[in-house]
């Protein structure tokens, strides 16, 4: 599976470059501080999610292509944001200083943003693809754009910013609400643009949006425990913040044990909803392997 996996971040990586803003062309250092950003490594893993669910409902043209890069623009510039002095104010990320201690506050917001809007840049050139189908592009593209916007991603952080100012501490509920939004609506952004660009019926659509809620809370809970369990070395920037931000956590609200009993069942079902298109002849081992991977994942 590791080899599976190493061979397959490659083909996504492959993809993205060809994607990214050439510096040749444009030598500003906005272009670098995004091109740094992209290629600071990273698990790859929503563009991966996004193939992968292509694949499993018989997707085999390039259109999924722009849609793998402008996904995963969208989760660095996210990180870079994240990142700046005003938000989380660290250093290290994916083992490397991050934008903004690399090339200073300015030019590390304007290449979030670049990135943002080069993303849909990017989607856009889906049009012009090999197995190109306008509604279905157009659907994909409103996905990413309200998966990723104040109703998705950008409301989850606003959600999390709020509750670090709130006198009251944070409940079960509205830790839930936050995950969904910040963490979980960029993987059900990958699967679902994936299921629409390879024509799943709507049904189907919807389970993967149920499927990867529950990939996106787990993956969000492994989070929690490895910044507990890991090592520096290991995720490549330090452990530990939450506890120094007094942050809660799933782990804080549950204990370890308990959150991790959780995040098996989460990832478990949400296989089960995966195996259940194998009853229409749909069927992709490797990402049911991926999900399954993500259980026991130390980075
Ligand atoms: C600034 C609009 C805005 C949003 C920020 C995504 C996010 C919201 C903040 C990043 C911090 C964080 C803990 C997010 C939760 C999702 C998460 C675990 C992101 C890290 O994703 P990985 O592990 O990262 O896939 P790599 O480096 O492997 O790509």
């Amino acid at each position: 599976m590791k080899e599976k996996i190493k061979e397959r971040t490659e083909a996504v990586e492959r993809i993205l470059n060809a994607y990214l803003p050439n510096e040749d062309k444009m030598a500003s250092e906005v272009v670098r501080a995004m091109n740094y950003s992209v290629n600071a490594g990273g698990k790859r893993l929503r563009p991966m999610l996004m193939s992968e669910t292509y694949r499993l409902f018989g997707g085999n043209k390039p259109v999924v292509e722009p849609f793998m890069a402008a996904i995963e623009m969208i989760h660095t510039y996210s990180l870079v944001h994240d990142d700046l002095p005003a938000m989380d104010n660290d250093e290290y990320r994916r083992g490397k200083k991050t934008t903004w201690a690399q090339y200073g506050e300015a030019v590390a917001i304007l290449a979030g943003d670049g990135l943002l809007n080069y993303a849909f840049e990017t989607a856009l050139k889906a049009f012009a693809c090999d197995g190109a189908d306008v509604h279905r592009i157009a659907r994909a593209l409103s996905i990413l754009a309200n998966k990723a916007g104040i109703y998705g991603m950008i409301g989850g952080q606003d959600a999390d910013i709020a509750a670090e100012c709130a006198d009251a501490p944070l409940t079960l509920s509205q830790l839930l609400y936050i995950h969904e939004h910040k963490t979980a609506a960029l993987i059900q952004a990958s699967m679902m643009i994936g299921a629409v660009l390879a024509d799943a019926d709507d049904e189907a659509v919807e389970t993967i949006e149920k499927a990867a809620y529950e990939i996106g809370i787990a993956f969000q809970i492994q989070d929690d425990i490895l910044d507990i369990t890991s090592t520096f070395e290991e995720l490549g920037k330090p452990i530990g913040s939450d506890e120094k931000n007094n942050k809660i956590t799933y782990v804080t609200l549950k204990g370890i044990d308990e959150a991790s009993r959780e995040q098996k069942e989460l990832s478990n079902h949400a296989i089960e909803l995966l195996e259940s298109f194998g009853g229409k002849g749909f069927r992709n081992e490797f990402l049911t392997d991926l999900v399954k991977s993500l259980i026991t994942r130390l980075k």
